[in-house]
């Protein structure tokens, strides 16, 4: 996944290793001059509310593989956060979040590269990660209720959504589905914050089928769900969200808001992984 700076020889991955406590704090943003996008993208991302990128990351799908592995492995001495659920299986890791700043491959891809890049052209100004996430949705791994990310970002307006398959992303193991065209309001909500029944049933649901390494970007009011993983292949996917420049760099709020709603234990049926009740998963 790309070398040191200093071209030592030594990957950045095997640096990871070493620097896992070392935080990474400065962002980057667009480049006006060099866009990525075209005017035929552009206009299909505006009447959509999706563009999808089968070969957009400068890393290649092992060395994204073996970082996510990495990530998945760490325990909670740092501040990042993870959550788990109740599987068939018994429990599963199921979210891990605010990585960026213990993994330099993840800062690089994240903040730096092609990605935001993107971003930045589809929000119309530089793009800030306003959070990250790596949803690992793991063989018997629930999935997530109709929604549109909107509601669960505070703060920020000019927002949008991310995945990027680590694994390859399938009916069966609980691919996204997505509506298009749909992006424009908030529609009506269920007392979770998720998509009610009403409007869930007149939408139309296309299933988003990617190849491990496909990049998805979705405005944040784009509605979306997925199934649980009922294949016996793990599907994880990484989720980075950014804002416009012009809001500010609100991930510090964004991460203290959490952490403030989670002091409240969720109670219920479901486990929480978001400030809405999007995610179908069980306590452990
Ligand atoms: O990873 C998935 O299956 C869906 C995730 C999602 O919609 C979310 O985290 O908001």
């Amino acid at each position: 996944m790309g070398h040191c700076a200093t071209n030592c020889g030594h990957s950045i991955v095997d640096a990871s290793w070493r620097n896992r406590h070392a935080t990474f704090t400065s962002a980057s943003y667009h480049d006006d001059m060099n866009p990525v996008l075209n005017e035929e993208q552009r206009a299909f991302y505006k009447e959509n509310g999706w563009l999808l990128f089968d070969d957009l990351l400068e890393v290649s799908v092992p060395e994204l593989q073996t970082e996510v592995g990495e990530i998945a492995s760490w325990d909670d001495s740092g501040d990042w956060l993870r959550h788990f659920e109740m599987t068939d299986f018994g429990p599963k890791l199921a979210r891990t979040e605010n990585f960026t700043p213990h993994s330099e491959p993840m800062f690089q891809l994240l903040r730096g590269g092609a990605i935001s890049q993107v971003a930045g052209e589809l929000l119309g100004e530089d793009a800030l990660l306003y959070k990250e996430k790596i949803n690992y949705k793991l063989a018997g791994g629930a999935g997530f209720s109709p929604h549109q990310d909107k509601p669960a970002y505070p703060f920020v307006d000019n927002v949008l959504s991310v995945m990027v398959a680590v694994d390859d992303a399938t009916i069966e193991n609980g691919c996204l589905y997505v509506v298009s065209g749909w992006h424009h309001e908030l529609l009506k909500q269920d007392e979770r914050g998720c998509l009610h029944p009403d409007v869930v049933q007149e939408l139309d649901w296309q299933p988003a089928e990617l190849r491990a390494g496909a990049t998805l970007f979705f405005h944040a009011l784009t509605p979306h769900r997925s199934g649980a993983n009922v294949s016996s292949r793990d599907r994880r996917a990484l989720y980075p969200t950014y804002n416009g420049v012009s809001e500010g760099d609100l991930r510090d709020d964004y991460y203290a808001a959490k952490l403030e709603a989670f002091e409240d234990p969720a109670s219920g049926d479901r486990v929480r992984l978001s400030l809405i009740g999007d995610f179908e998963g069980r306590p452990v």
